[in-house]
């Protein structure tokens, strides 16, 4: 089904990017609008992320939201709220290449988190792709479905640093996806990070190192491009770049202090 088609296209380009030790950059949507969700899927981006956790959507947007992603030509990851397996399922079932796991402290949640992922007998997924009955070519079978769907869990907090070596080691976990801002929080770090404060930096270093060996995706959230360059040149494979909220802000004080600066020219 396309459905399954995009979704499966989605989570290849970002293996094939993997697979050459190449970044993945990418695009954070926190609006909920359909048609801005449009416009995202049809940049160049490697990837989007439709935040439920901390963006305006919720799951009762989600399924129009990648459906107009879906007409834009992708099909994105999509942050769950929590780590909790019928969030997990819903976000698969709308029609998400992979999802991010919030706040995963231990092995045994990360495990957790991957049996949402997977169909029996991989794991606890329950059947029910909402999109078979209204696309063409009906549902994707159970093992396509598992190959197609990321699951990224956000260690973020000092108890999931203390156990990273035990999440990284669990089978099924496709990546780590590190949340720098409640990760300094947890830590004792407050509000700093890595732009003004070297053991943060650190901090985040270790957690790329510890994914590269054991073989899985270290990725960053990351509030802007040049942010998403570094850490991408320290190892990050996995990095989101900007948001729809802040790029949208970005360019309308730019034009407005271009067209500001032509009117009133400074003397
Ligand atoms: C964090 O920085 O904590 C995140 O979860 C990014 O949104
Ligand atoms: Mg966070």
């Amino acid at each position: 089904m396309m459905e399954n088609r995009t979704q499966v296209r989605a989570s290849a380009h970002l293996r094939e990017l993997w697979a050459a030790d190449r970044p993945a950059f990418g695009m954070w949507s926190l609006l909920a609008d359909p048609v801005v969700a449009e416009l995202v899927a049809a940049t160049d981006v490697d990837f989007a992320v439709v935040d439920l956790q901390h963006g305006f959507a919720s799951f009762a947007e989600l399924p129009t939201l990648l459906q107009a992603m879906r007409s834009g030509g992708m099909a994105p990851v999509v942050r769950v709220p929590w780590n909790e397996p019928a969030q997990i399922m819903r976000a698969a079932d709308s029609g998400a290449c992979g999802v991010l796991v919030p706040m995963v402290n231990s092995a045994a949640e990360a495990a957790a988190a991957v049996d949402a992922c997977r169909f029996p007998p991989q794991g606890s997924r329950s059947w029910g792709p909402m999109w078979g009955g209204i696309r063409a070519d009906g549902a994707p079978a159970p093992e396509v479905a598992d190959a197609a769907l990321l699951c990224f869990v956000m260690v973020e907090t000092q108890e999931g640093i203390d156990a990273l070596e035990e999440i990284v080691a669990v089978p099924g976990v496709d990546g780590v996806f590190i949340g720098p801002n409640d990760l300094a929080l947890s830590c004792g770090y407050g509000r700093a990070t890595y732009r003004d404060s070297e053991v943060v930096g650190r901090l985040l270093d270790r957690v790329i190192e510890v994914c590269v060996a054991a073989g899985v995706v270290p990725g960053l959230f990351c509030s802007d491009g040049e942010m998403a360059l570094h850490w991408a040149g320290r190892g990050a494979r996995f990095l989101s770049a900007g948001m729809d909220t802040g790029l949208l802000r970005e360019g309308i004080d730019a034009l407005a202090a271009r067209l500001t600066a032509h009117v009133r020219p400074t003397a």
